[in-house]
């Protein structure tokens, strides 16, 4: 890899979660020069940068950054003396929030507000993109979900990605800021954070068939939900400010499946078929070839408050940025197992 001597500069924080290491990869074939931001750990872990081969890419300069950090913040933008700044970063569990609320709305909330606060201190031209979030919506006030319908947040997290979206949205309208809002619905990949639903299924879905695991336990079972493919999704953000004016857009399949269908599909990429049995608590999926329970439900995994359905409509991304997504879920799901079954087998 040669350095390409780029013209542009992005700031991306969280460049060691799932998007942040996507977004990084698409920012320098783009030819962009990365200032990719992590938080100081004991032992930081740049595998997803590492699996994408871009961990030390001459074009990417890893940077310590704590987000609810104001001075390291402005520090950050003094440095880098980018163009454009992609806002990843946050304590995005939402079952967590519940349980460390506080950092979470400082982390998540206040984060952006810094971000922001020092965009406009040391430069108001710097793109902002905000990584808003179908949780906003909740309590689902329409279907399907678009940029104007009502948001009814259902956890911390959710309450805190309020707070972030509609400070980017009154930065834009007091400052002039371009400040752009995401409202993305879910969307994976084989990058995914293990302790989300998708990669906690394709994972115990390769342990069994490895011969590794036993049983998989999950929570709600009901949920539905609107899950894309993650490398499309950075794509959108990207073009998100490359438009002229700021705006908000939701990404979105405008499909949507429940956790249930998502480990029938899971089980059947590795060669499984299950049926179900039971309800609520006592659900169990069923290996029909043995008969094995392969997947028990377990109420410690329910949250207080559940966000039961969400499905989006991205019509208006489709219209003003060209952009639509192209993976089905099947393909996403099958991706997914294959990827941990080539990981636990190696
Ligand atoms: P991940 O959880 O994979 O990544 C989050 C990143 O934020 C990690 O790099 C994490 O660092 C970092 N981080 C956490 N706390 C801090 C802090 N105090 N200071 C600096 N960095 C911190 O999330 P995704 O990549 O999946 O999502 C990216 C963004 O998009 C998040 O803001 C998320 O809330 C939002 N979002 C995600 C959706 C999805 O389906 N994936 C949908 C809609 C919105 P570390 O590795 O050290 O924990
Ligand atoms: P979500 O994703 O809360 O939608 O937030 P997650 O994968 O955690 O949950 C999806 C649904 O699955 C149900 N569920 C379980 N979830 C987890 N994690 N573990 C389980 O064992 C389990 N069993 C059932 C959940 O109750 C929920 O209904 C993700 C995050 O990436 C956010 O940061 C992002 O903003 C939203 O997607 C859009």
């Amino acid at each position: 890899m040669n350095r390409t001597n780029p013209e542009r500069k992005a700031i991306v924080t969280g460049v060691t979660g799932q998007d942040g290491a996507y977004l990084v990869q698409l920012l320098l074939d783009k030819g962009y020069a990365v200032f990719g931001t992590y938080r100081r750990t004991s032992s930081v872990n740049f595998w997803r940068l590492a699996e994408l081969g871009i961990e030390r890419h001459p074009n990417l300069t890893l940077v310590e950054h704590d987000l609810t950090d104001l001075g390291s913040t402005l520090r950050l933008l003094e440095a880098a003396q980018a163009s454009e700044l992609y806002n990843l970063a946050a304590q995005s569990f939402v079952g967590v929030s519940f349980e460390q609320p506080t950092t979470t709305a400082s982390v998540t909330g206040l984060g952006a507000l810094n971000l922001l606060e020092a965009i406009r201190v040391i430069d108001p031209d710097i793109r902002y993109y905000q990584a808003s979030t179908s949780e906003m919506f909740g309590k689902v006030q329409a279907i399907p979900q678009t940029e104007s319908t009502a948001f009814y947040p259902r956890s911390p997290y959710g309450v805190a990605k309020l707070f972030a979206h509609w400070t980017t949205i009154n930065y834009r309208e007091s400052y002039g800021l371009f400040g752009s809002c995401g409202i993305l619905f879910n969307h994976e990949s084989p990058l995914r954070g293990i302790e989300f639903v998708t990669r906690k299924i394709s994972d115990a879905v390769a342990r069994i068939k490895l011969g590794k695991l036993d049983i998989l336990e999950l929570g709600n079972l009901d949920a539905k939900r609107d899950w894309g493919y993650a490398r499309e999704y950075v794509e959108g953000m990207w073009r998100m400010l490359q438009v002229d004016e700021p705006d908000t857009y939701v990404l979105a399949t405008q499909r949507t499946e429940t956790v249930r269908d998502f480990v029938r599909m899971a089980f059947a990429a590795a060669g499984y078929q299950l049926e179900w049995s039971g309800k609520a608590e006592h659900e169990r999926g069923i290996d029909v070839a043995t008969g094995k329970v392969l997947v028990q439900v377990n109420p410690k995994f329910y949250r207080p408050a559940e966000v039961d359905l969400l499905i989006g409509c991205a019509d208006k991304a489709k219209d003003k940025l060209g952009w639509q997504p192209h993976t089905t879920l099947e393909a996403l799901c099958r991706m997914m197992v294959e990827a941990d079954l080539a990981r636990l087998s190696a």
